[in-house]
């Protein structure tokens, strides 16, 4: 652990050496300084974003682009911005074929409360050393474009997935600031690029990355996975078995690659059952258990519906026959019409007949128009089925 020296308050260095040695010695990877005066580009950046629709599923808007722009509406006269990556990357877990697929990011303890730690040792060496409130912290849920202020910084380059990626600890890291009044000597911006490198562009399914450093986030498997209305039938097929987040931009990211796994302890799976969830289990998840397991985690802030339509959905892209049974119990006992219609979804997808059957049976009883509509669909996918009729189960 290094020792944080007692720094003067009026000598803006030994303020910036407090600043990073007190973010290393709390777990930082990487720290610098980015001056704190508005951000032009990435509000044009934001403003071009959002009149696209890229993220219409986040309800952003020009006051949005504005604030986060401007990190002075954390902390009136804001002059310095102390930004942080804690790198996360761990192994991922053991799977069977019968696992849905999460992102690395969520299967730890909910990296904001790990963050706002780190954070609030920062900020709290900064209030010390100033002897007055000179800070305000932000991590994710700010409105703070982190990724832009973290490139002025110089802690990291923005790369075409969008992400941040930080010189030898890659882009598995999650961006935090503290923001201060205090005039910290800034570190200059990197002069890296992603050059012709297209491979994260190349490998997303949904064709949400551009290839230009935008992202249509409204086709991002994220932002599928955390969306709380019905995910688009044509999106479906696409998503695989991520049921929450996706990590297929970063894995074939060369410097993410090369970077390794820079995560420590507390980026493990808090269980082996959230790192790699059972699908059937998570198919019939109940409140309770939800909030036992994966409350905990950054997965737990949309509800318990939303992972069951994941499942749903994931248990489709299995293809797998032997999965019909649950699904069928499902569409008629899941009290949520969302999750009833991915399911029925699913049943179409795998489209063997006691699938069909069982969508015939959810007809005669399923009032909700919109599960109706799904069912209706399902079927006639299962009138063009997929999936050849003597396939055997896949699942180990
Ligand atoms: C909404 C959101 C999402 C949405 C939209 C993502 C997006 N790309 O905008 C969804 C749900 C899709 C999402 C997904 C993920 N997210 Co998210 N997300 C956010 C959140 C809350 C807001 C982002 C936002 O405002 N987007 C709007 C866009 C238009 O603005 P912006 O990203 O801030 O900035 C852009 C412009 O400013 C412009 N720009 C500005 N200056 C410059 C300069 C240059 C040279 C260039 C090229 C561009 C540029 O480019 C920036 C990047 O596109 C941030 C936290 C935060 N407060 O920033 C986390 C955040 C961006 N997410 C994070 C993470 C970890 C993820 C995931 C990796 C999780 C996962 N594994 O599933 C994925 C990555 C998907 C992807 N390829 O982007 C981290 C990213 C860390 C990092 N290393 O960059 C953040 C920073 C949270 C955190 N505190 O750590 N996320």
């Amino acid at each position: 652990m290094i020792a944080v020296l007692p720094a003067r308050r009026d000598d803006p260095r030994a303020l910036k050496r407090v600043a990073l040695e007190t973010a290393l010695a709390a777990g930082a990877g990487a720290v610098r300084i980015a001056a704190a005066y508005p951000d032009v580009q990435a509000r044009r950046a934001m403003r071009n974003a959002f009149a696209r629709g890229d993220h219409a599923t986040w309800g952003f808007d020009e006051a949005y682009a504005r604030r986060a722009s401007d990190p002075a509406h954390l902390i009136a006269k804001a002059r310095s911005i102390v930004c942080v990556a804690l790198p996360y990357a761990t192994r991922a877990p053991a799977r069977t074929s019968w696992c849905g697929t999460v992102s690395n990011y969520a299967w730890s303890e909910d990296y904001h409360r790990r963050l706002r730690r780190l954070l609030e040792r920062v900020a709290d060496a900064l209030d010390t050393a100033a002897g007055a409130k000179v800070t305000a912290i932000a991590c994710d849920t700010q409105p703070l474009a982190e990724r832009a202020f973290a490139a002025r910084a110089g802690l990291a380059w923005i790369g075409k997935h969008t992400n941040a990626i930080v010189p030898t600890l890659g882009s598995f890291v999650f961006l935090g600031e503290v923001v201060t009044t205090l005039a910290l000597p800034p570190d200059p911006p990197l002069a890296t690029s992603c050059g012709a490198c297209t491979r994260c562009v190349d490998v997303c399914p949904t064709g949400a990355l551009r290839g230009d450093y935008t992202i249509d986030a409204t086709r991002c498997i994220s932002d599928l996975t955390q969306r709380t209305d019905g995910i688009p039938p044509a999106l479906r097929p696409l998503i695989g078995t991520w049921v929450w987040g996706c990590d297929l931009c970063q894995q074939a990211c060369p410097p993410t690659q090369r970077a390794g796994t820079g995560g420590d302890a507390t980026s493990a799976p808090v269980e082996a059952g959230v790192a790699a969830p059972d699908l059937i289990a998570m198919l019939r998840l109940r409140h309770g258990t939800f909030k036992r397991r994966f409350k905990r985690t950054a997965m737990g802030w949309r509800g318990a519906a939303v992972l069951r339509r994941n499942a749903a959905v994931a248990l489709g892209n299995t293809l797998d026959r032997a999965a019909v049974p649950a699904l069928s119990e499902r569409l008629g006992d899941d009290p949520h019409p969302m999750v009833r219609g991915h399911v029925a979804w699913a049943l179409g997808r795998i489209a063997s007949p006691p699938a069909r059957a069982a969508l015939r049976a959810a007809l005669d009883c399923e009032s909700a128009p919109s599960v109706r509509e799904e069912i209706a669909r399902a079927l006639r996918a299962c009138d063009a089925p997929t999936v050849p009729d003597d396939q055997d189960a896949v699942h180990a």
